[in-house]
């Protein structure tokens, strides 16, 4: 062992201490006793320990940065998708195999009492997620940062099949309160909604003053973030939304007990629900509300702070704040600081404008146009009047003084940039005020950021040379290795530093024990004793008998067309019906596991879960294939079944259509754990590739440069379904009855989708695919090839540890540098 000192945390207690502690808070916090105590109690009586050391963190950290006068990013997102917290925190405070030892000798298994802990499903997929992994590196890289998002009292839904479908259940994340939440009822704001501008003429000038049609509260919660080795405690802030009079005692007085709840009913609707869209637009007048809500709180926050600091003396607010836009969600913070700037602060509009500017960055997480939010303008009118003459002037003069400068006299290009589109009445393009208000664009993987540039906003990547940059997304590997792998984190500390966590880059010393026997067979032995676990946790979740001497082969993710969850379906059928024409056809046995919620307004996506659903159980039952193949699609994928499922997986499946993923980090942590990734040439895959060598990745299907050839010669997919023999045979099964036994055409319309349609191009990659799937086969059967290519992905992924993403954020983007927090 070699390299940095050690950063791994060292706790400042003994198990004997730490088991003192949780029989404290059993009784005194708890109001119950060990003989008596429920799991849940145990759990709560843990976290209620473990704060003692957080919110001592939170204080000193706090402390540290106000005394500083530090420079701060603000990090909005509407989702923060953070799973269980107590894990976590106990490995980033170094407790974890103190509590574990804990609660042995007190007669329990840590891992149990955790499973007792809901998930906090506060987003969707990919970009939730994102944004949790980032507030766990800007605390470890001690960055002054805060989170803000929506205090939502209903998560994600809950996902669970009913005769293979879909049917949604709300989620009761805090049912029972969360042990890890602190109200701070003396940071409330005010948000206005509605209401009417006034023109105010005075002293030859003029000023708006917006009154209000209704005001809200907004109650933040603060959730603290344990940086690794627990030096720094950030927060995550998220606002709840209450009636302003809370109850109407007049109307309750004179008889009237439901209207009195009325209007808290309607506030409280904000922050009653996360919508369950993902990479599709909501377009709903709450969502818009739900949008300005969290970002008026969150800039009146900031301003608090600020003024609290400097009066009203705006001269440092750039040089002490950054705001990163995560997705145009919270694109409206943009007009809302020039309100308050202009308005409230007189403030003229030319400083204010240079102020909001500098201040303002925006990440983009897509390229699919229905991902791309647009407002109608009379809805901005009517709930959000000041705004929209705010964005009216941010538009005008972006056009006479930018656009009309470059080109002038060109309209086309004007109609093209303008934040306002006038098709289809009027809209408010968020896209084009992000990148219009902010000094950095960003897109997420490089590919990703090339065609930002390139096909998304060309223009506005002329008139600003060097706004728009690349940074690719990433893990944190506390989460997706330390914490969820713990056989493998084992192995690997045998080898290499302990704070590998941190410095991810310590696992290249793994490369040369790649071709090493002994530690090939170490390696596939923590990856069969993972899978070992996971059969359990299959049979449980589904009642299907899977073996672990199987291929693992995965695909975890939103259900979307373009992520082509249906390709992978098509071949599990061909394969199915080969074995059923040869009894003897020559494979490893292999389980496809599949994990996806769908949108609930999205038919087809619904529509293939369903087909996966009934194909899985002809095929789970049919003896004639002798167990060589099954299929399961576990319900209710969310971070926390995550971490039991990666540790598991042979084969990682990132299989879109060329140009579509903007970036994927489920291929990030499903490499990271030693899964071989199948994939297109699409977002971080090619990324993964170059890092792990091509070598140790099957590739296939059209590059993107081959997708918009395809479609410019005029994609046919009925060519490739009448030329395919197997294609052909699959697609048609769907049309019988043959998985639906006495109802033909269940399942025919994923089969039609495609024949007519096929609009991510599944049919034109199905050849492609079922090569690739062969190559997999036969390097699963090479045992030591196998092992090998496991090992170097392992070793080869530093690049995505996504404190090298916030590094790159912090440098390139934010200027923002660390700030240890003072030790007590
Ligand atoms: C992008 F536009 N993403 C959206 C969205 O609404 N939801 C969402 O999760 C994802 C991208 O699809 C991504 O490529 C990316 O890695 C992630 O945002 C974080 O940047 C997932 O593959």
């Amino acid at each position: 062992m070699s390299g940095k000192k050690s950063a791994a945390p060292k706790p400042d207690m003994t198990v004997k201490q730490f088991k003192e502690t949780v029989i404290k808070h059993l009784r005194s916090t708890l109001g119950t006793y060990e003989e008596k105590a429920s799991k849940q109690a145990w759990n709560q009586a843990i976290a209620a320990s473990v704060n003692e050391f957080i919110f001592d963190g939170v204080s000193r950290t706090r402390k540290t940065h106000a005394g500083k006068d530090a420079r701060a990013v603000h990090y909005l997102s509407l989702e923060f998708l953070m799973g269980r917290l107590m894990s976590n925190n106990l490995q980033n405070l170094g407790l974890y195999e103190l509590a574990d030892k804990a609660m042995k000798e007190l007669g329990f298994e840590l891992a149990d009492i955790l499973e007792e802990e809901p998930d906090m499903a506060l987003g969707n997929g990919g970009l939730g997620r994102l944004a949790a992994c980032f507030i766990d590196s800007m605390a470890t890289l001690a960055l002054p940062a805060i989170g803000y998002g929506i205090h939502y009292e209903h998560g994600l839904f809950r996902q669970e099949f009913f005769k293979g479908r879909q049917v949604e259940r709300p989620d009761q994340w805090r049912e029972f309160g969360s042990p890890w939440e602190i109200c701070r009822p003396e940071s409330e704001q005010v948000v206005k909604l509605y209401g009417y501008v006034e023109t105010v003429y005075e002293n030859g000038g003029s000023h708006k003053v917006w009154h209000p049609g209704r005001t809200m509260r907004a109650i933040p919660w603060d959730i603290p973030i344990v940086g690794y080795g627990g030096h720094n405690v950030n927060v995550l802030r998220l606002w709840e939304s209450r009636a302003d009079k809370f109850f109407d005692w007049d109307v309750f007085n004179s008889g009237g007990y439901v209207d009195a709840y009325t209007e808290s009913v309607q506030a409280e609707t904000v922050s009653k629900v996360l919508y369950p869209n993902d990479e599709t637009d909501a377009g709903k007048e709450l969502r818009l509300i739900q949008q300005y809500f969290f970002s008026a709180a969150s800039i009146a926050d900031v301003m608090r702070r600020f003024r609290n600091a400097h009066g009203n003396d705006f001269s440092k607010f750039t040089a002490l704040n950054a705001l990163q836009l995560n997705d145009t969600h919270p694109a409206i913070a943009i007009p809302e600081l020039m309100r308050v700037l202009v308005d409230e602060e007189g403030i003229s509009w030319a400083e204010a404008w240079k102020m909001t500017r500098e201040t303002f960055s925006y990440t983009n997480h897509t390229l699919l146009p229905e991902a791309l939010e647009k407002w109608p303008l009379r809805m901005i009118q009517h709930v959000l009047p000041r705004h929209m003459e705010i964005i009216f002037e941010i538009n005008a003069r972006f056009l006479k003084d930018e656009v009309e400068t470059k080109w002038p006299g060109n309209d086309g290009i004007k109609r093209k940039l303008s934040i306002i589109e006038e098709a289809n009445g009027q809209m408010v393009r968020m896209g084009n005020l992000s990148v219009v208000g902010s000094h950095a664009v960003n897109g997420v993987a490089q590919i990703h950021s090339d065609l930002v540039k390139k096909d998304l906003f060309p223009e506005m990547n002329e008139l600003w040379p060097g706004k728009f940059l690349n940074v690719t997304n990433g893990i944190t590997p506390r989460r997706w290795m330390k914490a969820c792998n713990p056989r493998l984190s084992t192995l690997i500390e045998k080898h290499v530093d302990a704070d590998w966590p941190r410095y991810l880059e310590k696992l290249t010393a793994l490369k040369p024990l790649a071709d090493d026997s002994k530690f090939q067979k170490e390696y596939m032995a923590v990856k069969h004793a993972n899978k070992e676990d996971f059969v359990k946790v299959i049979k449980e979740l589904t009642d299907v008998d899977v073996s672990a001497d199987a291929i693992f082969d995965v695909q975890i993710k939103r259900l979307h067309e373009y992520k082509r969850q249906h390709l992978n379906l098509l071949y599990i059928m061909a394969l199915y019906r080969r074995l059923l024409i040869n009894p003897d056809y020559d494979m490893h046995p292999r389980v496809f596991i599949f994990g996806a919620k769908a949108a609930p307004g999205y038919y087809l996506a619904k529509e293939i879960i369903f087909a996966i659903n009934k194909v899985a159980e002809k095929v789970n039952n049919d003896p004639r294939i002798k167990d060589k193949i099954k299929v399961v699609f576990l319900p209710n994928y969310r971070v926390s079944l995550a971490e039991k499922l990666i540790p598991a997986a042979d084969v990682s499946q990132q299989i879109s259509l060329a140009g579509k993923e903007a970036s994927g980090t489920g291929n990030m942590k499903l490499a990271l754990n030693g899964a071989i990734t199948l994939g297109t040439l699409d977002g971080a895959n090619i990324e993964i590739a170059e890092e792990a060598g091509e070598e140790n990745v099957v590739i296939f299907g059209m590059d993107v440069d081959e997708v918009v050839e395809t479609r410019e010669q005029g994609y046919n997919p009925g060519h490739y379904y009448q030329n395919n023999e197997e294609l052909k045979a699959v697609l048609d099964w769907l049309d019988s009855d043959f998985f639906t036994p006495g109802e033909p055409g269940l399942l025919s319309a994923v089969k039609h989708n495609l024949v007519d349609h096929d609009p991510y191009m599944v049919l034109a990659d199905y050849q492609s695919y079922s090569d690739a799937q062969s190559k997999i086969d036969a390097l699963y059967r090479d045992k030591k090839a196998w092992a090998r290519a496991a090992i170097i992905n392992t070793a080869s992924l530093a690049k995505f540890n996504s404190d090298r993403s916030i590094q790159d954020y912090a440098d390139t983007i934010w200027n923002l540098k660390p700030i240890k927090a003072a030790a007590k």
